[in-house]
């Protein structure tokens, strides 16, 4: 063993202990103390890496998640556990009040989605142990809840018209306070700080790492006007709705893993994959920027892009066959998001006023963003970058341990500690370096 094996053997078994403290028996909290309740998209990323722990309880976390699903077809973004106490994590159920919509789950949860990656943690679940998912029957059993969440999205969620998926909270993109919200939210009457019980900001340092209350005020406020329509979307707007590239291009893989799961449950592949391609088609058509050369969010208030760079505009990275793939590695190894130059790769511009290196969407960099961007980068055959990028998480992992967020220019800790997706996507990073593309 080399001293590098034993680094990495090291970091690995740490990854291991992570998942193991944050696992309460049906799924993985996200952190124990700041978010202790199953999230969406975390799951489908906690998945990715516990695959290759033990397939059955990647298998379980997704299937738990998805007995939340509503009976429209949405995955809500949190699962609230009844075991923990209401107040430990702000809105909690008794501000979402689920129970009161027809078609919601037994259990509490929100009304709002996030990004689509869903199918893809299955697909990737299966294959980590195909004979032993086989026998459990694990895709036959979830193709027709994430075929409802998929036709969730296109059905209720294409409020431009264009064949894209809209959002109507900052908390539906995975990415709070990313500066391409800015002024969209400015539209939003933020509620009074009075109003708002904020538990995540205990801890030191907290309040200067985490969204500011005027933020908040505007996220509880476009939720509750959310909930007291009854969750309805189409027609009509909310203040807040936007297409975003990173939930579109997670849509784009989601829809062709939906084709291998189709094919291993018997149904037809055809249809999902070319629901990939006319996806991948209109999010070049819609949010690509040739310019700019990078994709950005369209406000569907005035109809415009919104041109503030951030990490979602790089995340259709992982659309295979993504014509315009070379412009977007181009952008991330520019002076914007220092690609190979820094750690990770920061969530928002490096170079704009708004960048803040600490403070959670707007400049951090997260382990899940940066996985994305690697997997695109081995999708379109940038090898080279692909490992600096994965050897930087795997050094910045072994330093500054799994934080939530780190500094990029600095590689410091920020955030939660001993963080789940963190700790999955480095586990993920370790076993398969060299994942399979989708042509293989
Ligand atoms: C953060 O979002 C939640 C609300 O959903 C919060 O701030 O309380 C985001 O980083 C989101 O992407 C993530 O899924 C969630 C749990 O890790 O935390």
């Amino acid at each position: 063993m080399t001293a590098l094996d034993d680094v990495h053997a090291r970091l690995a078994a740490d990854a291991r202990e992570v998942l193991r403290a944050n696992w309460v028996g049906r799924y993985t909290v996200p952190s124990r103390r700041l978010y202790p309740h199953q999230w969406s998209w975390d799951s489908a990323f906690i998945a990715l890496g516990v695959r290759h722990l033990d397939p059955a309880r990647a298998e379980q976390e997704l299937e738990s998640l998805l007995s939340a699903q509503w009976a429209d077809g949405r995955i809500p973004h949190i699962v609230f556990d009844p075991a923990i106490a209401p107040e430990a994590y702000f809105p909690g159920p008794a501000f979402w009040r689920s129970a009161d919509i027809v078609g919601s789950p037994d259990v509490a949860t929100t009304g709002l989605v996030q990004p689509p990656i869903h199918a893809w943690a299955a697909w990737e679940t299966f294959r980590a142990d195909p004979d032993r998912s086989r026998a459990r029957a694990f895709l036959v059993r979830m193709y027709p809840k994430l075929v409802a969440w998929h036709a969730y999205l296109t059905r209720c969620r294409d409020a431009g018209g264009r064949g894209l998926v809209s959002l109507v909270h900052p908390w539906e993109s995975g990415m709070d306070n990313s500066p391409a919200w800015d002024e969209v939210l400015r539209r939003v009457q933020p509620l009074p700080v009075t109003e708002l019980s904020r538990h995540d900001l205990t801890g030191a340092g907290a309040a200067q790492e985490r969204p500011t209350d005027v933020d908040y005020g505007r996220y509880i406020r476009l939720a509750a006007d959310y909930r007291d329509q009854g969750y309805r979307d189409l027609p009509g707007r909310g203040a807040f709705t936007v297409e975003d590239p990173l939930t579109n291009a997670l849509l784009a893989v989601s829809e062709l893993a939906l084709a291998g799961i189709a094919t291993e449950a018997g149904a037809e592949a055809g249809p999902h994959r070319m629901r990939a391609q006319q996806l991948a088609r209109a999010l070049v058509e819609v949010l690509f920027d040739p310019q700019a050369r990078t994709f950005f969010p369209r406000d569907l208030h005035t109809g415009a892009l919104v041109r503030v760079y951030s990490v979602a505009g790089l995340a259709p990275l992982v659309v295979p066959g993504l014509p315009v793939a070379g412009d977007l590695v181009k952008t991330a190894l520019g002076e914007r998001f220092g690609l190979g130059t820094v750690h990770l790769v920061p969530s928002a511009d490096l170079t704009a006023p708004t960048f803040e290196a600490s403070r959670y969407w707007r400049g951090p960099a997260w382990y899940n963003t940066a996985w994305l961007l690697w997997r695109g980068l081995l999708e379109h055959g940038e090898l080279d970058t692909a490992e600096a990028l994965r050897r930087s998480m795997l050094v910045t992992a072994g330093r500054s341990g799994f934080r939530e967020y780190v500094d990029p220019l600095t590689g410091r800790g920020a955030g939660a500690t001993q963080f789940s997706w963190s700790a999955a996507l480095v586990l993920d990073l370790l076993t398969d370096p060299h994942p399979r593309a989708w042509q293989r």
